[in-house]
């Protein structure tokens, strides 16, 4: 693999820092900034004019907040994430590469969520979406510590963009970059926690007649018989397609759109998990988030030496009654 120097890194970090504070002073109504976050960690935030907004860590290329008009949040983000690496932040939107929960030899959700991430200060062209506000690019490239883990060389890019409607778009690009001729695979997961009013107020819609991996029976695969699904009780599953979240309370409906990924994962932890097991999450708190993800799992990617997979979720926030 070609691995870059440090100091090179952190050179080609300055210029771009450089860049995106010259083009954000540059306009009355900055699209984007540079700012530090919780514990000083590096941190992008997207606006437009109306209080719609998002924010992305380095640490993980992680989301952290996307805000409407209204500057309401629609990501959960729990009071007692922990910012500080390697420990992934708890809320937002985690990626979870090169593997998704344990599926594999690696650790859980991979390893991508605990990384810093860089500015992309010059990414191959991608199709732009002409509704795009602002957008940040970034990019993740292994460590020596993550080619033990995982023997492969990769780029892994991902653009983050505010459409004009306050949509966010998330594009991943994974490429090959073994100089050895060897394939890879790999599955992938955009961990998405929505915020939402009362967990026992919402359903998932557009599941009907779809088959799912149930984790909490064996992960024995069954059929969706019914047109939505609520919410009484842990809940790990597996799908296919894209979906709808409705929250009644709030009268707004998440419409999750996603191309280049096969599967959706919809989980809550309930309460006995989430005291008991997850630390950095409060003991209410799964009453008020419900994760919907964007994934490929089932047939993981596999990629020739130059080759490269992209995986697109497109998330926006629409009134509903
Ligand atoms: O996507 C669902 C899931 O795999 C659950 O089984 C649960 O463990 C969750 O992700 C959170 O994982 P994390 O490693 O972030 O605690």
């Amino acid at each position: 693999m070609k691995m870059r120097s440090h100091r090179g890194r952190v050179e080609t970090r300055i210029i771009v820092l450089l860049l995106v504070t010259v083009l954000s002073m540059a306009t009355d109504c900055p699209s984007f900034e540079l700012a530090k976050g919780i514990n000083g960690l590096d941190k992008i935030v997207l606006r437009e004019c109306r209080s719609r907004s998002a924010e992305v860590y380095l640490y993980g290329g992680h989301v952290t907040s996307w805000k409407n008009e209204n500057g309401e949040e629609l990501l959960y983000l729990s009071s007692k994430a922990i910012f500080k690496p390697p420990k992934p932040i708890r809320g937002g939107i985690p990626l979870c590469f090169p593997q998704f929960s344990n599926y594999g030899p690696v650790k859980s959700h991979g390893f991508a969520r605990n990384r810093i991430w860089e500015l992309d200060a010059n990414p191959p062209p991608l199709p732009s979406n002409s509704s795009s506000i602002a957008f940040v690019d970034l990019i993740l490239r292994p460590t020596e510590d993550d080619l033990k883990m995982w023997p492969n060389n990769f780029e892994f890019r991902m653009r983050v963009a505010l459409g004009s409607e306050g949509e966010l778009t998330l594009t991943s690009r994974v490429r090959n970059t073994n100089s050895d001729g060897k394939r890879f695979s790999f599955t992938f997961a955009y961990h998405t926690y929505f915020s939402v009013s009362d967990i026992s107020e919402v359903r998932v819609e557009g599941l009907e007649t779809l088959d799912y991996l149930d984790k909490l029976r064996n992960r024995e695969r069954f059929t969706e018989q019914g047109d939505a699904i609520t919410f009484e009780s842990e809940a790990s599953i597996r799908f296919l397609r894209y979906l709808y979240l409705l929250d009644h309370e709030k009268k707004r409906t998440f419409v999750v759109r996603k191309e280049g990924l096969a599967d959706a994962v919809v989980w809550n932890p309930w309460d006995k998990k989430s005291k008991k097991k997850i630390s950095d999450m409060g003991d209410e708190d799964y009453k008020h988030m419900l994760c919907v993800e964007a994934a490929a799992i089932e047939r993981p990617i596999t990629l020739k030496p130059g080759e490269e997979w992209k995986g697109r979720l497109e998330l926006s926030a629409v009134p509903s009654c």
